[in-house]
């Protein structure tokens, strides 16, 4: 066996254990982890890295999970961005990040948790994606063969096993729902929080099942907010998937929007236990290479 192949046996072993993490993990009910004072002190949230390796070594460093074992982290969205491997077809790096955030939940099966967000919910469905003419799939499946070469597909597979068992959603008992976005036009057809319940099968990852509008929506009326935190019981919703000129965003009284992957990145760090406002919450968000200028109060 060549040296290539016992990585990837590696890689692959890995990825089903945190996958069996994920299912295991005791805060775990249906696709939401539920947080309570219990098991947490603090929640660090990070949204959106697509491959940003400078940001996510930083915000490690920040939430430092050994030395603050009451401390929960939670990231999401890392795949498809960031650097390329040499040549033209080399392929997007990003699933060494994907890896990473394996491997950091066997390492902290009850503290890390790697929520699904519409890009890595692309892969788990095969739904192409393109930016700048690029298509994103495909560059991230030419990096991992590049990685891997005849043990690439095996690997994806692995990687897959993974996704397919990550959380949808976290919610803390004081009333703090952090995912990857909210559906559309809740206010006018009610989010399917039966989704929130189950396991996911392959029927959702497609176009239109709830899943893929929770992850996919863009639609930050405060209508909206308010119907699907009504829907899904809770008093503040936090979010990535929107890029951030200064690194956040509250686009209405409940929403807070996150960027991890700008030169302003952000991220927030709650205490889990009280009842927390907007204004409680965007107050804790803090730059990650700069201090973030106040956003204006909506
Ligand atoms: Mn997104």
């Amino acid at each position: 066996m060549s040296c290539d192949c016992q990585i990837a046996d590696e890689v692959i072993a890995m990825c089903r254990r945190a996958a069996a993490a994920n299912c295991a993990c005791g805060t775990r009910r249906g696709n939401i982890v539920e947080l309570d004072e219990e098991h947490a002190d603090e929640l660090m949230i990070v949204a959106d890295l697509h491959g940003n390796r400078l940001n996510f070594d930083k915000l490690l460093a920040i939430a430092d999970l050994d030395n603050h074992p009451r401390r929960h982290l939670l990231m999401q969205e890392v795949c498809h961005g960031g650097p390329e491997y040499p040549g033209e077809d080399g392929g997007c790096m990003s699933h060494l990040m994907l890896e990473d955030c394996a491997r950091l939940k066997t390492e902290y099966p009850e503290r890390f948790h790697f929520l699904l967000s519409n890009h890595e919910l692309a892969e788990l469905g095969d739904f192409p994606i393109s930016k700048s003419r690029r298509m994103l799939n495909l560059l991230f499946r030419a990096g991992i063969n590049e990685m891997y070469g005849c043990q690439g597909e095996a690997v994806r597979d692995a990687y897959l096993a993974f996704l397919s068992t990550c959380p949808l959603a976290l919610r803390t008992t004081s009333g703090v729902f952090v995912s990857h976005s909210l559906p559309d036009c809740c206010d006018r057809e009610p989010f399917d929080v039966g989704v929130l319940k189950r396991p996911l099968s392959c029927a959702d990852y497609r176009r239109d099942s709830p899943a893929f509008k929770l992850v996919w929506g863009r639609d930050f009326r405060a209508a909206n907010a308010e119907a699907f935190a009504r829907q899904v019981g809770a008093e503040i919703l936090i979010h990535g998937h929107e890029p951030c000129e200064v690194g956040y965003s509250a686009p209405n009284s409940r929403q807070v929007i996150l960027d991890g992957c700008c030169s302003h990145a952000a991220y927030v760090i709650l205490p889990v236990g009280p009842k927390l406002s907007q204004q409680d919450v965007v107050e804790r968000i803090r730059g990650l290479h700069t201090p973030l200028p106040q956003l204006s109060r909506t």
